[in-house]
């Protein structure tokens, strides 16, 4: 999964795709280069982040997730917000990538219920202004496991189909570095929850916990720009380990990596008594 983020401040790449037209290209040029979603957001969520309104919102995504579907490609919707999501769902977007997992706008699930679409519910404990007064855990892989559990009990609920859920950890949303970690380790757990057997999504692209780990030696963390080459890491060890999608900036290394994963899982499939199912491009029909 590419990320278009129509924003003048998100954390990782704000300001670089905010007009329309630059968006519109570098969504183009991210499924050039082997993205199977291009994930298109008009809210920035990093640490700190006020809301801006639904209007302002629908102004920066609208012409570009239009231009996006116009031309073929399949496109998520990240937004919290239920009249933004529907907008895209009118468009043709295929996917709803709601950060709140259904929490900031309840008539979310509904929606989602209705368009029959893949829905993206991510673990989340509040808004990004204060996201870090929530990151408080004894048992992070539990408690991220029990939260999504009953975000994903609350969605099936309000009618979404089980088969169109997509759980993923939040990594850094009202998490610590320290939180990270574990959660990526347990990606399996993280998607085997109470009601069922989830495909999970991993968005650590470009995050803080990166820029931590490479901090120079006098620990100035590194540039969230000079993160690709962990993100790729990462985007290699998650899909070994079973995730569905990775939602990153840069993506042509991103898909190497991606397929790596597969030949190595096909490899290791190859020796094992009982090959694992295989992948599931539920929004894309490819496989
Ligand atoms: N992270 C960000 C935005 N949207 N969506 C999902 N599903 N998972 C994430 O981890 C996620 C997301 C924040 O990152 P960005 O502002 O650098 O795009």
């Amino acid at each position: 999964m590419g990320v278009v983020n129509v924003t003048p401040d998100s954390f990782s790449d704000g300001g670089q795709w905010y007009g329309a037209d630059a968006a519109i290209a570098h969504g183009l040029e991210l499924a050039a280069q082997g993205a199977d979603i291009v994930d298109v957001g008009g809210e920035s969520t990093r640490p700190g982040a006020q809301r801006i309104s639904a209007e302002e919102e629908l102004r920066r995504i609208g012409p570009v997730v239009t231009a996006l579907v116009q031309a073929g490609l399949p496109i998520s919707i990240d937004t919290m917000r239920a009249p933004v999501a529907e907008f895209a769902l009118n468009a043709g977007a295929h996917l709803v990538n709601d950060v709140s997992g259904g929490l900031a706008d309840p008539d979310m699930p509904r929606l989602v219920a209705a368009a029959g679409v893949s829905y993206v519910v991510m673990h989340w404990r509040g808004h990004s202004h204060d996201m870090y007064s929530r990151a408080v855990y004894a048992d992070v892989v539990g408690e991220v496991r029990d939260e999504l559990a009953r975000r994903v009990d609350a969605v099936v609920h309000a009618g979404v189909d089980p088969r169109c859920i997509v759980v993923d950890p939040g990594l850094g949303f009202g998490k610590r570095p320290e939180h990270n970690w574990p959660l990526l380790t347990h990606l399996e757990q993280v998607g085997t929850l109470a009601g069922g057997t989830f495909p999970v999504l991993v968005g650590a692209s470009r995050k803080r916990f990166l820029g931590n780990l490479l901090a120079g030696p006098d620990g100035t963390p590194r540039p969230f720009g000079d993160c690709d080459g962990a993100t790729v890491a990462i985007t290699a060890l998650a899909a070994a380990a079973g995730a569905w999608c990775a939602r990153v900036h840069q993506v042509p290394l991103n898909a190497d990596a991606v397929r790596v994963a597969a030949a190595w899982h096909n490899a290791a499939a190859a020796g094992a008594a009982d090959p694992p199912l295989p992948v599931v491009r539920a929004v894309t029909g490819r496989s």
